[in-house]
C-alpha cells in the first residue's frame, strides 16, 4: 500500500514536470515502431501531458489499428533536438532510442524489456518504470487504474490497450505473456466496446495478425528490418517476421538470404539473425502446427552460434531453416538475450561461411558475392 502511494505520487511529480517545466516533452517509442510502442507513446501522452511520437514510419499493423479506431498517427520524430524532454515508452537504451538523444533530456522510462548497462537510466531510479510483462502496455493500463482504480477505461482507451497488448504478446500465446497481460487485456476487452467501431473483438484480432503477415509490399531487406533491434556491443542484429502464412514468405526465401548477407555487410555487424514465428495456429484453431519459431539462416556463423546457444533444441530442416524447439517465442526475453549471452562468452567468431544454396539460385559463394557486388 505505502508502496502504491509513493508510486501514484511519482506519477504526479512527472505529470507536473513535464506539464510547466519543459517547452516540448515527448512521449517516444523505439525505431522500427511496432504496435505496443506506439500505442504506448499515445497511452503514456494522456497520463503525462507529453506529445506523442514515434521514431519511424508505422508498420501495416499499426496503421490497422489507428485507421479503424480513428485514431491519429502520432507525429514521426527521427532525431532528438537537445534541450527537449523526453519520456522513453518499450525501450530504455542509446541503441534503439532516435538518434541525438542524449540521457540529459530522458526524463522517465517505462519499459518492460531487460535493461542492460547501455540503458539511460537504472531500474531503480524513481523515474523508470519497469515490470517484466508480455507488453508495455500492460505497464501504462496499471499505472492508469492505480491512479484512477474505481473508474472504466475510456472505450477508445480500451481499445488501444488491447492492441498493444495482443501485438506483443501474439494474443497471449507468446511465452513472454504473465498474469498481468491477461488480467488487463480481459478488462479493457470488457470496456473497450468494439461494436462501437463496427467491429469484434476476435474480427479486430484476426485482422491485426493477417496486417502484420501482409509483408507484398515490402522489399526482402524492409521484411528482415521490419521488426528489427540492433544489438551494438555484440555486433548482432536480429529481425523477426511474425506471420500467419509462413509458407509464402517462404518463396522469397533466397533473396531473404542474400539480403542477410547484404545487411551483415552494410551495418557491420558480426550475426544477422531473422527469425520466422508461424502465428498461424493463433489465427487457426484447426492448424496443425503449434506456435514456432524458425530461423533463416545464410552463413554458418549463425548455424553454429544457434547451436551453441540452443544445443539439442535447434534442428537442421535443411534448406536454410533452423527450428529452435523450446517452445519459446519472444525474441526479447529469450532469443535475444541467450544468443547475445553465447556471443559475449565466444573469444573468437566463427569464420563466415554462406550456406546459401536453396534454388540453384546462388549456386556457390562466388555466385552470392556477384549477386551481391551488383546490389551495391
Ligand atoms: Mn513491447
Amino acid at each position: 500500500m505505502k508502496m502504491q502511494f509513493i508510486k501514484v505520487m511519482f506519477l504526479l511529480i512527472i505529470y507536473v514536470l513535464s506539464s510547466h517545466l519543459y517547452a516540448k516533452t515527448f512521449c517516444i517509442g523505439h525505431k522500427n515502431p511496432d504496435t505496443d510502442s506506439v500505442v504506448s507513446a499515445i497511452l503514456a501522452s494522456k497520463m503525462y501531458n507529453c506529445v506523442p511520437a514515434i521514431a519511424g514510419e508505422l508498420n501495416n499493423e499499426t496503421k490497422f489499428v489507428l485507421e479503424t479506431l480513428g485514431i491519429e498517427p502520432p507525429e514521426v520524430i527521427t532525431k532528438h533536438q537537445v534541450g527537449n524532454k523526453v519520456i522513453l515508452v518499450d525501450h530504455n537504451s542509446p541503441t534503439h532510442a532516435i538518434d541525438g538523444l542524449i540521457k540529459e533530456d530522458v526524463i522517465g522510462i517505462i519499459d518492460h524489456h531487460p535493461f542492460s548497462g547501455e540503458s539511460f537510466l537504472k531500474v531503480g531510479d524513481p523515474r523508470v518504470t519497469h515490470q517484466v510483462m508480455g507488453s508495455t502496455s500492460t505497464l501504462i493500463a496499471q499505472e492508469m487504474k492505480m491512479i484512477a482504480p474505481q473508474n472504466a477505461f475510456d472505450s477508445s482507451v480500451a481499445r488501444l490497450i488491447v492492441a498493444g497488448i495482443v501485438s506483443d504478446t501474439i494474443n497471449l500465446s507468446s511465452n513472454a505473456t504473465r498474469e498481468a497481460d491477461r488480467k488487463v487485456l480481459l478488462k479493457a476487452t470488457a470496456e473497450a466496446h468494439f461494436n462501437e467501431v463496427g467491429s469484434r473483438f476476435d474480427d479486430f484480432v484476426l485482422e491485426m495478425f493477417k496486417k502484420k503477415s501482409d509483408l507484398s509490399q515490402l522489399n526482402e531487406a524492409q521484411i528482415i528490418m521490419n521488426d528489427w533491434k540492433r544489438f551494438d556491443d555484440q555486433k548482432m542484429g536480429f529481425g523477426v517476421a511474425q506471420t500467419v502464412a509462413p509458407d509464402e514468405l517462404l518463396t522469397r526465401k533466397s533473396e531473404l538470404l542474400l539480403q542477410m548477407e547484404l545487411i551483415r555487410e552494410q551495418e557491420g555487424l558480426e550475426y544477422v539473425f531473422f527469425m520466422v514465428t508461424d502465428t498461424r495456429s493463433v489465427a487457426d484453431p484447426a492448424y496443425n502446427k503449434p506456435l514456432q519459431s524458425y530461423f533463416l539462416v545464410s552463413n554458418n556463423r549463425e548455424a553454429t552460434m544457434l547451436t551453441e546457444t540452443f544445443g539439442d533444441a535447434v534442428e537442421d530442416m535443411g534448406d536454410n531453416v533452423f527450428a529452435v524447439k523450446t517452445g519459446q517465442t519472444s525474441k526479447k526475453f529469450n532469443y535475444a538475450p541467450e544468443l547475445l549471452n553465447q556471443i559475449e562468452q565466444t573469444s573468437s567468431h566463427p569464420g563466415l561461411s554462406l550456406i546459401i544454396d536453396s534454388q540453384g539460385k546462388c549456386a556457390n559463394s562466388v555466385n552470392v558475392m556477384m549477386m551481391m557486388m551488383h546490389r551495391l
